[in-house]
């Protein structure tokens, strides 16, 4: 995909300033939105406003007068748009017309405005009213022979009252498939953690970055994926503390940053240094990172000094024996080796957490995305357990999470492996008796559908097909099926790659008001750091026909379940009632839910490592061993590289905004292979060769994607990096965390051939 004008240039400002100002205006411009979309920015973030529908870093105190940042903008802009998808837009084209369009294209056509429904003799999605679409999804769920052939995918920008009740809406139905998109991104921090401290989120809050001692940045890109985050590394480098960042690429504002809202840093074009060490890691060297600087913890130790917490790892940690006897285990020329960094360097990182007392390890896909995600997430919290960096101000394990509201689908019931305990309130409060077997995560619904038992597709959001791994399969799978849903704001790939009856279903967005029988309502998102707080929209919907995903979860049930023991219709008008029922389901966390979330900046979900409560079977917690010093199969092929696919600065997942890539020196194309040149001259391949790459598997199944233009770009050696959504086709759907199920996006063996 790209717009045939590659301009490649090394970028050397700073990330962030006026780059970002003029970015910021020009995408509200672009979108034709300045008065509206400036307005609406000015609520985004403010207690009565709504929360940001781009990413889930938690916003700061009242005292910043305004809290956006650059890609909040283009996340608002693209949903306040003055374009529009109408019933005409679908007359003029046909799907498949529609299909040979760009993602680029399908975004820029703006909102969805009414419901629609595919029609196969004429190849166009036809209008649809919302009674007929709700009697569609009712006839054929009730039609399945058996309610585990349908799949109920969540992406994370849903609102938990919506989310909730689709999770009991589809259990009542008799499933727990609940395909999610965390499925594929903090998965292994949801499944890794749990045995380790007890929680399978983040400890951290806002104020522990304003007295940490130092701060660990592994494998995330802030300055593009969680803008607000620079304000507080900002903050911490001016008051000198160390910022270790480790990545394989030299993400531009991780080395330097100006404060687009700092005024005097604008008006002086001053800039911060960010990253007081950069680890330039090979893809998948994190393992042998952290053990090389626990090796050295272990050495001190030994020599007579007091590194670790001793009291700590002795009232609150078990399996500190076999953690010290497998970090003594691995040798430094292996860890060098895998690493790609010198034992020196090493020695650095391990001589800024010995001498810090208060550190926090933020860590992003860069961890999470290998095939051994999850267990490597527990080495994080092993070297943070060594120094007792839990439960004490500045100190702790940060996931830095995705969607804005991804972790608070998952804490209210968008699960697919749900724990006993849960499902028993469940019975209990709403009557029905819930399925007790596991249900499909995302790889083992597109397998469901590839094997042809799954027949229904559901999307609460996202764009199934486009995110999933193994592009060429997975259109195939879903084209199997009998019904997929799209209930969306945008026309996305995943509406035109559908099954044999498809439904397009557009709803109300996070900034637009919601009306009800019971007058204006609000939802609630959960951020990264746990806390919740209340979403008001404050523009106009999009079209009149849009309705709220609270509305439409309830709908769908009521016509799916006529005999349902919830009274659906009282949620349609009340979001204050779901809310008391997320209270009774959880009341460990969500007691007083309805007076808790009338505070301006809502409230915090109790974390009990920061009390130094550990919820797990033995009551402590568990350092976790993982041999080796790989994350990655190993594989013998000497031409391979290991690629990963990352996000541009001008995209929101599968979203694309422009063909540009500011911080990283690219415009006008997105078919981009970044490697080291060193690589590329190995390969004899001159620089902007024109390249295909081909995934390195035993499936016998041939994955290659051509039209790639290489760039040398100091990535680390036997690395190479390129875009997703369009490298996806490489990475096979069984390339994944067995634990978790999260495609190792980040590792992808491939091989790269010259064009011929
Ligand atoms: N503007 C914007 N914001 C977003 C998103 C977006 O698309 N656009 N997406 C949202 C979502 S859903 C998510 S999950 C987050 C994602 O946010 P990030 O986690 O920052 O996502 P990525 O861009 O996929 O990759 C992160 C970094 O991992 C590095 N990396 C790759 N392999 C390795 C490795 O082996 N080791 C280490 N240490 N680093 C490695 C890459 O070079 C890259 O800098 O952002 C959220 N916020
Ligand atoms: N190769 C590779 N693959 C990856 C990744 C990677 O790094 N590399 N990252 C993975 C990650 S971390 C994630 S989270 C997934 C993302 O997977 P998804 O969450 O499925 O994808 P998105 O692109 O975020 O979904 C965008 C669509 O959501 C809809 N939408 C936007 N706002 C709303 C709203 O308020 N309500 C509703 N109902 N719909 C809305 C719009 O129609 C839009 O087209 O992709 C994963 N796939
Ligand atoms: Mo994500």
């Amino acid at each position: 995909m790209a717009d045939g004008k590659l301009k490649y240039r090394n970028y050397t400002r700073p990330a962030g300033g006026w780059g970002a100002a003029a970015a910021t205006a020009k995408v509200l411009l672009e979108q034709s939105v300045v008065t509206k979309g400036s307005r609406a920015l000015m609520a985004m973030n403010q207690p009565g406003g709504f929360k940001c529908p781009s990413c889930a870093f938690p916003d700061a105190d009242c005292t910043k007068k305004l809290e956006f940042c650059e890609n909040g903008a283009k996340a608002l802009a693209h949903e306040a748009t003055k374009f529009r998808v109408t019933r005409d837009f679908f007359a003029r084209h046909t799907v498949s017309e529609l299909m040979a369009q760009s993602d680029y294209w399908l975004e820029m056509q703006g909102r969805l405005t009414e419901p629609m429904r595919y029609d196969a003799k004429s190849d166009h999605y036809l209008p649809v009213s919302w009674d007929e679409a709700f009697a569609t999804i009712g006839r054929h769920l009730r039609g399945l022979s058996d309610p585990n052939q349908a799949e109920f995918y969540t992406s994370g920008r849903t609102p938990n009252e919506a989310a909730f009740l689709y999770s009991i809406f589809v259990r009542e139905y008799g499933t727990n498939n609940f395909p999610d998109c965390s499925n594929m991104c903090h998965e292994p921090t949801s499944r890794g953690l749990p045995p380790a401290i007890g929680v399978g989120k983040g400890t951290v809050i806002l104020e522990d970055f304003e007295h940490a001692e130092a701060i660990f940045i592994m494998g995330q890109n802030p300055g593009t994926n969680a803008p607000r985050m620079m304000s507080l590394l900002v903050e911490a480098r001016k008051r000198g503390v160390p910022i270790v960042a480790v990545n394989p690429m030299p993400e531009r504002a991780l080395i330097r940053f100006t404060e687009p809202q700092d005024a005097v840093q604008m008006a002086t074009f001053g800039s911060t240094q960010i990253a007081s060490e950069f680890v330039h890691i090979r893809v998948g060297g994190d393992l042998a990172l952290l053990k090389g600087m626990m090796k050295v913890m272990f050495e001190r130790e030994a020599a007579g000094e007091t590194v670790f917490d001793h009291d700590f790892l002795r009232d609150h940690t078990e399996g500190f024996a076999e953690l010290k006897q497998d970090i003594e285990a691995q040798n430094w020329a292996e860890i060098v080796a895998v690493s790609g960094i010198s034992e020196e360097q090493i020695r650095r990182c391990a001589e800024i957490y010995m001498r810090s007392s208060a550190t926090i390890i933020c860590y992003g896909m860069g961890l999470t995305q290998h095939q051994l995600g999850s267990r490597l997430v527990q080495q994080v919290a092993n070297i943070l357990l060594l120094k007792g960096n839990f439960g004490r101000p500045g100190a702790g394990i940060s996931p830095i999470r995705g969607h804005s509201n991804v972790q608070g689908d998952r804490t209210v019931g968008i699960d697919e492996k749900p724990s006993g305990a849960y499902l028993d309130r469940v019975r209990d409060i709403f009557g029905f008796e819930p399925p007790r077997a596991h249900g499909h995560h995302t790889i083992d619904a597109v397998e469901a559908m590839l094997a042809g038992t799954a027949k229904v597709f559901i999307g609460l959001g996202g764009n199934f097909v486009r995110a999933v791994p193994d592009t060429e399969r997975a259109y195939g799978a879903m084209r199997k099926l009998d019904l997929t849903v799209g209930i969306a704001t945008k026309l996305n790939r995943g509406h035109l790659v559908h099954g044999r009856e498809a439904l397009i279903l557009p709803v109300i967005a996070r900034s637009e008001r919601i009306e009800t029988a019971a007058g204006e309502q609000f939802v609630t998102i959960e951020d990264s750091m746990s806390n919740v707080s209340a979403s008001r929209g404050v523009l106009e919907p999009a079209s009149p026909h849009l309705l709220p995903e609270v509305e439409i979860v309830c709908r769908m049930a009521m016509a799916t379940l006529p005999e349902s023991k919830v009274d659906w219709q009282d949620y349609i008008d009340d979001y204050g009632r779901i809310r008391d029922k997320i209270a009774m389901i959880y009341p460990a966390i969500y007691e007083g839910f309805a007076q808790r979330i009338e505070v301006p900046r809502g409230f915090h979900l109790d974390i009990p490592p920061r009390r130094r409560v550990w919820t797990t079977p033995n009551g402590k917690a568990n350092f976790m061993v993982l041999p080796g010093l790989e994350v990655d199969a190993k594989i013998a092929d000497p031409a391979m590289l290991r690629l990963a696919t990352v996000r541009s600065h001008d995209q929101f997942n599968t979203t694309i905004y422009s063909y540009n890539d500011r911080y990283r020196g690219v415009k006008g194309d997105r078919m981009i292979l970044f490697m080291n040149a060193a690589d590329r001259e190995a390969r004899g391949l001159a620089a902007g060769a024109r390249v295909a790459l081909e995934t390195i598997s035993d499936d016998a199944i041939v994955r290659r994607v051509e039209g790639l233009t290489v760039i040398d770009y100091p990535m680390s050696r036997g690395a190479v990096a390129g875009y997703y959504p369009e490298l996806n086709p490489l990475l096979p759907l069984d390339h994944c965390d067995p634990v978790s199920g999260t495609p190792a996006a980040k590792s992808i063996p491939v091989r790269v051939i010259a064009a011929t």
